[in-house]
């Protein structure tokens, strides 16, 4: 069995504005942006905000604003609005992970890793095999943008 979750590394939440999402969580809970990122690829403009630090690594709010209403997450938006878009766990290798989880019949949006936030290397799991939940694996960069 895959028993390789090693943290909640982020929760995605999807938003129409980045900067005004920023204001809020920086007023609000007092969090402080560790990273702001434009991922072409995925189609968004992101910020990562700093929650807190573990022992297999630190935890983030992503706020995630479309580049597009034709991306994931301007669909997301225009079908159900603001809200958590994806959880994040963290995993020591997603190559690995991926091929674990595969072996379940849950589908995978990413065969391969991908480039994702702060030099992670990031990867998909379909919301429909997982409850309705967007599952990102994520394998931190030993070096961090
Ligand atoms: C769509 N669905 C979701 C969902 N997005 N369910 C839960 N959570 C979500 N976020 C559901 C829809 O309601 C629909 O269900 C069904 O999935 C198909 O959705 P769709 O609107 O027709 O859209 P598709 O099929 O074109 O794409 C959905 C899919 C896609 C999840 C496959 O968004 C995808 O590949 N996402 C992974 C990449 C991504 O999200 N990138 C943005 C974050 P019904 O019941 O209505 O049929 S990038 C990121 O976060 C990076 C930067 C990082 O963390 O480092």
């Amino acid at each position: 069995m895959f028993t390789g979750l090693t943290r909640i590394d982020h929760v995605g939440i999807a938003c129409h504005d980045l900067e005004d999402k920023i204001a809020f969580y920086e007023s609000t809970f007092g969090l402080v942006v560790a990273s702001r990122e434009v991922n072409e690829a995925q189609g968004v403009k992101e910020a990562m905000l700093h929650v807190a630090d573990g022992p297999s690594g630190s935890s983030y709010v992503q706020l995630l604003e479309p580049l597009g209403p034709d991306t994931p997450v301007g669909k997301f938006l225009a079908k159900r609005g603001e809200g958590v878009h994806h959880v994040g766990y963290g995993v020591d290798d997603v190559a690995a992970a991926l091929e674990a989880i595969g072996a379940k019949h849950v589908r995978l949006l990413d065969e391969r890793p991908r480039h994702g936030s702060m030099g992670a290397s990031i990867a998909f799991l379909h919301p429909k095999d997982v409850g309705g939940v967007l599952t990102e694996l994520v394998q931190a960069s030993e070096d961090p943008l």
